[in-house]
């Protein structure tokens, strides 16, 4: 790899960019690891742009009714959460072919080295690598494209998604070194709050996905009351009490989990949460997070409902969202091409 240039980030805007996959009804763990914080960014005040990540998707077979369906709600989720369109640009990927052009000339300056080591791809593409798609190989580098065709300073994610914000970083750096241009910002991932990894609730080892095929193991943003306080209720624990410190939380890692998730739900430090209730068994602890999940998850799960009566109104949204977000990538990508050399022609 490149030796790191310094760049001197002042040069860029403050803007936030994320990104969520319609490869499943959203969970608990992207609501609390992304979705409410993308609406904690907006609140501030700053640029914010999201964008429903559809061409990632589909670096695993995706069916394509399905797609669209998922896309939509996935947009529904955001707005349902909080995201107001006029506010954030809210689009879908595929309509910015930014997205994709940037993505094509990080291929060429990302090392294959570099995605080899992603554990996602590990993880994903399993011992069968040979039979998963190109695509999923080079998923970091299309990332890094999402972020940069804005020069995105700063990028709100969950912790799976740290070592593909590296990436990112690298190849900015890369980028600039090579074409000795200060072009790139250097983004800064913004990893916060109590629920930077919601665990599934079979496994406190596993992160809870959209993906599992165990509906179980997971919160969906769409599952009624009844079902949330089913899976709560079913969700996998120790035979312990809750302990009298966070220490105590020490290898339980399904007792942590569930403290982690009341915590962020409630907006209390791990801590508060277990001075509260410290030697409590699931047996009582259990019904207050079931109550609070649904107190905070089924007003969003109503919205999301109303919203998706309205298909039109959703696919209107995330039109004039790519617009806005287009106004912003295109001369950006356009110098990208300059700065590589390639011939820009056409309407002069
Ligand atoms: N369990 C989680 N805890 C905290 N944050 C999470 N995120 C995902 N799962 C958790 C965050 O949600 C954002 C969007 O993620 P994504 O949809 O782009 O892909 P992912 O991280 O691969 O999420 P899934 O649910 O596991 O999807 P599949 O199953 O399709 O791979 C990111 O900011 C992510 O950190």
């Amino acid at each position: 790899m490149s030796e790191p240039v310094q760049t001197p980030q002042t040069k860029f805007t403050p803007r936030i960019f994320s990104g969520i996959q319609p490869s499943g009804g959203l969970t608990l763990g992207n609501y609390l690891g992304a979705l409410k914080r993308f609406v904690e960014k907006q609140d501030e005040g700053i640029e914010t742009i999201y964008c429903m990540v559809d061409l990632h998707a589909i670096t695993v077979w995706q069916d394509p009714e399905k797609l669209r369906q998922q896309t939509r709600e996935g947009a529904a989720a955001f707005i349902a959460a909080g995201i107001d369109p006029a506010r954030s640009i809210l689009f879908n990927q595929s309509q910015v072919s930014a997205h994709a052009e940037l993505g094509w000339i990080f291929n060429c300056v990302a090392r294959m080295g570099w995605m080899g080591r992603m554990t996602q791809w590990k993880d994903k593409a399993g011992k069968n690598a040979e039979a998963a798609s190109l695509g999923l190989f080079a998923y970091p580098s299309l990332m890094a494209a999402d972020i940069l065709a804005y020069q995105a300073t700063m990028v709100p994610v969950g912790e799976d998604q740290k070592q593909h914000l590296e990436l990112t970083r690298d190849i900015a750096i890369k980028f600039n070194n090579d074409f000795k241009v200060d072009f790139f910002p250097v983004v800064d991932p913004i990893i916060e709050g109590a629920a930077t990894r919601v665990m599934s609730l079979r496994d406190g080892t596993k992160k809870m996905s959209k993906s599992d095929p165990s509906d179980q193991s997971r919160i969906n943003l769409t599952d009624d009351s009844d079902m949330i306080a089913a899976k709560i209720r079913k969700a996998k624990t120790d035979p312990e009490p809750l302990p009298e410190t966070v220490d105590g939380l020490k290898d339980r890692p399904e007792a942590k989990n569930l403290v982690n998730i009341y915590a962020a739900l409630s907006g209390q430090s791990v801590d508060q949460v277990v001075a509260e209730y410290a030697g409590a068994q699931f047996g009582s602890f259990k019904p207050k997070l079931a109550e609070l999940a649904v107190a905070k998850l089924s007003p969003i799960t109503t919205e999301m409902n109303r919203l998706m009566q309205d298909p039109a109104e959703i696919d209107r949204i995330l039109g004039q969202g790519a617009d806005r977000a287009e106004a912003i990538a295109r001369p950006i990508v356009d110098k990208v091409y300059d700065i590589v050399g390639m011939i820009r022609s056409r309407g002069r």
